[in-house]
């Protein structure tokens, strides 16, 4: 996968471009990301990207000729040499909500992407006509900018990538528990402040713990976020398990 991104905070990616996971698929060669400070595309002496609102107002409006000859700069460099034309995608709190769908279906659609990562009040509204595929939102939140958004969108689809992580853990993920929390987590000590780790995670019986692991996480999912229950595919073992919680649930209640 090959990511470009445009911004006026270039420097915002260098550490998160070098770190743990991220940095080491960029090492590697797995997952090529390219970052373009966006006043590279002025034409004008101060290099300028905003102007004042028509209209009048507060703030400042980013300009749609420099966005334009940016986006269309990168894209032509990525088509020469890849497969053609790039996805083009604005962070904005207009844009549909990240979620493991929309991260999946990206990776596996779209081989190369340009990321628009914009400030101030935001970026003229015709920028989004001509150049933009498709906005994403990663929350309902302001932020001041869409570098963190595009931080955020990077990561998720580096995991995507064959190779980024472990293969034992993805390959369990995608079979079991899609669309699931994770279950609990313990490491040593085993007992602290009187609070114990399951036994059966001590027990060294591989199939309980993976029998354990099933549970904990239907159940943290039922406990925390039952909206995703809705739209998870489960297994006819899982949704025995999940009667078994609800009535279970409902027995404590009737108590
Ligand atoms: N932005 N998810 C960039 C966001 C945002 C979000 C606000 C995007 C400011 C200039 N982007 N503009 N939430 O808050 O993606």
């Amino acid at each position: 996968m090959r990511i470009q991104i445009l911004t006026i905070f270039p420097e915002l990616f260098e550490p998160f471009l070098r770190t743990s996971l991220v940095g080491r698929a960029v090492e590697d060669g797995l997952f090529e990301v390219t970052v373009h400070d966006l006043r590279e595309f002025t034409e004008d002496r101060h290099r300028s990207v905003d102007d004042e609102p028509y209209g009048g107002g507060g703030g400042m409006v980013m300009s749609a000729p420099v966005w334009v000859k940016a986006v269309r700069a990168v894209s032509a460099a990525l088509g020469e040499e890849g497969e053609g034309k790039p996805w083009r995608v604005l962070l904005s709190p207009q844009g549909r909500r990240l979620d493991d769908a929309a991260v999946r279906a990206l990776a596996a659609e779209h081989d190369e992407l340009v990321l628009l990562c914009g400030r101030y009040e935001g970026i003229d509204e015709r920028v989004r006509e001509l150049v933009v595929d498709e906005e994403i939102s990663i929350g309902d939140y302001v932020l001041s900018g869409g570098e963190l958004p595009a931080m955020v969108l990077v990561e998720a689809l580096s995991r995507q990538v064959p190779g980024v992580v472990g293969l034992a853990k993805s390959v369990h993920e995608d079979s079991f528990r899609r669309g699931l929390l994770d279950h609990p987590h313990y490491t040593r000590p085993a007992e602290l402040e009187g609070l114990e780790v399951p036994d059966v995670l001590l027990s060294g019986d591989h199939a309980a713990i993976e029998r354990w692991r099933e549970r904990a996480a239907l159940r943290a999912t039922w406990e925390k976020r039952p909206d995703l229950l809705d739209g998870a595919e489960l297994t006819d073992e899982q949704r025995r398990e999940l009667d078994r919680l609800r009535s279970e649930h409902e027995q404590h209640e009737e108590d």
